[in-house]
């Protein structure tokens, strides 16, 4: 064929116009139509991991449920967004409806990426599985965002609880300084306060390049109880190595926080200096029930040295909702495919979870655990358990 025929690759990228007219036909699904799963996810940069572990559940997932599904074969499509760069996250979104057809947009590691990519679902009227990111307010952004990973909210409010109720009086109190900081931050501090504590503090690090150092000396200097961090998954390394370097476990303070700063995906990097940390989280490998052990063999047996994180049962989790979906609408469209994700439930290697058909949003079990040594390496160890939280984090 004569190239000149073919639409220019810059016209056909022009954008939500170029998305939108593709769409714009109705396009019937046959029983034979692949189940074209689009994921896009930070595989490269300072949040990889975050990739890595998703791309390695969902593989697992189709290795263990069949390649197929409701007599549709399952293709899944993966693309690195670098993690930091929204526009790139956006471009590729638009290329996977409009060049590769996906039936579904998934993965998502950091909310401005999830942001960045809402538009593009709600002009293509795709479903967009967030796996990953965590500010609450992601579902809002488009009516075919559904999560299945978890947000701040939830996994912040049992901790301030837990800290009112355990003679922590002063909290220092240091996050990432974007979206999901931003919730986490407010959730404690709220909390903590209407509980009786008072913050000495609340700053803020950069996303890009932080240098956790002169934070967590004047976290020292304030002689507080407690130091409270939310950092993204990947970021608990450096500082958990300041933490330890400083000093600060010595003074008698303790470290508390939503789980990402104790990641499975680092912990045995981290080592000792995670010992005595308090947090609060939907998921931690050392999750005791069936469905987990049996979850973290395999992942652990298709990825030696890998220990499961919390943002692998994202993708797990995503994976599950997106066969039973189809499995209620083997040819349904994005909107019928969303409507079949309302409500569902499951038991998840994390535990019960479901989705709240009001906000498109996870409800699940959130755990206060102690990061403790067992036969030589440390695990989050669940002590206690919230149920059915909210993504508002009500408890
Ligand atoms: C986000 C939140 C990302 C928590 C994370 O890891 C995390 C986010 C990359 O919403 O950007 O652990």
């Amino acid at each position: 064929m004569n190239p000149s025929f073919l639409p220019s690759r810059r016209k056909v990228l022009q954008g939500l116009g170029a998305a939108a007219a593709a769409t714009a036909f109705p396009r019937y699904a046959y029983a034979a139509d692949p189940l074209k799963i689009g994921l896009i996810l930070p595989m490269t940069g300072p949040f990889a991991s975050t990739g890595r572990q998703i791309t390695a559940a969902c593989k697992l997932y189709l290795q263990t449920h069949g390649d197929s599904v409701a007599g549709r074969k399952v293709e899944l499509i993966i693309k690195d967004d670098t993690g930091l760069a929204p526009e790139t996250t956006k471009r590729i979104a638009q290329e996977m409806v409009v060049q590769d057809r996906i039936t579904v947009l998934a993965g998502f590691g950091l909310t401005p990426l999830a942001f960045a990519a809402a538009p593009v679902a709600t002009e293509a009227k795709v479903p967009m599985i967030v796996m990953a990111a965590g500010t609450e307010v992601i579902p809002q952004r488009s009516p075919f965002i559904v999560r299945t990973g978890f947000t701040l909210p939830q996994n912040t409010a049992p901790v301030a609880l837990w800290a009112a109720q355990n003679n922590i009086k002063r909290v220092f109190s240091l996050v990432t300084d974007y979206a999901p900081g931003h919730d986490s931050e407010k959730t404690f501090v709220n909390r903590f306060k209407a509980a009786g504590g008072t913050i000495i503090e609340a700053v803020r690090t950069p996303l890009r390049n932080p240098d956790y150092a002169p934070f967590l000396q004047r976290a020292k200097d304030s002689k507080a109880d407690a130091l409270f961090v939310f950092v993204p998954s990947g970021e608990g390394l450096a500082v958990m190595k300041q933490f330890e370097e400083r000093g600060l476990k010595q003074t008698g303070m303790k470290m508390i926080g939503p789980g990402d700063v104790v990641d499975d995906d680092i912990l045995v990097s981290i080592g000792a200096p995670a010992v005595g940390v308090i947090t609060s989280m939907h998921y931690s490998a050392a999750h005791d029930s069936p469905e987990n052990k049996a979850y973290v063999a395999a992942m652990t047996k298709a990825n030696p040295g890998m220990r499961p994180n919390f943002h692998s049962v994202g993708g797990w989790d995503g994976m599950h909702l997106i066969y039973e979906a189809v499995k209620k609408q083997p040819n349904g469209n994005g909107q019928q495919l969303v409507e079949a994700m309302k409500g569902m439930k499951w038991t998840s290697p994390r535990g019960p979870m479901m989705i709240d058909p009001a906000t498109r949003d996870v409800i699940q079990n959130v755990y206060l655990r102690e990061t403790r040594m067992v036969n030589g390496e440390p695990w989050n160890i669940e002590f206690a358990k919230f149920e059915n939280v909210k993504p508002s984090g009500d408890l």
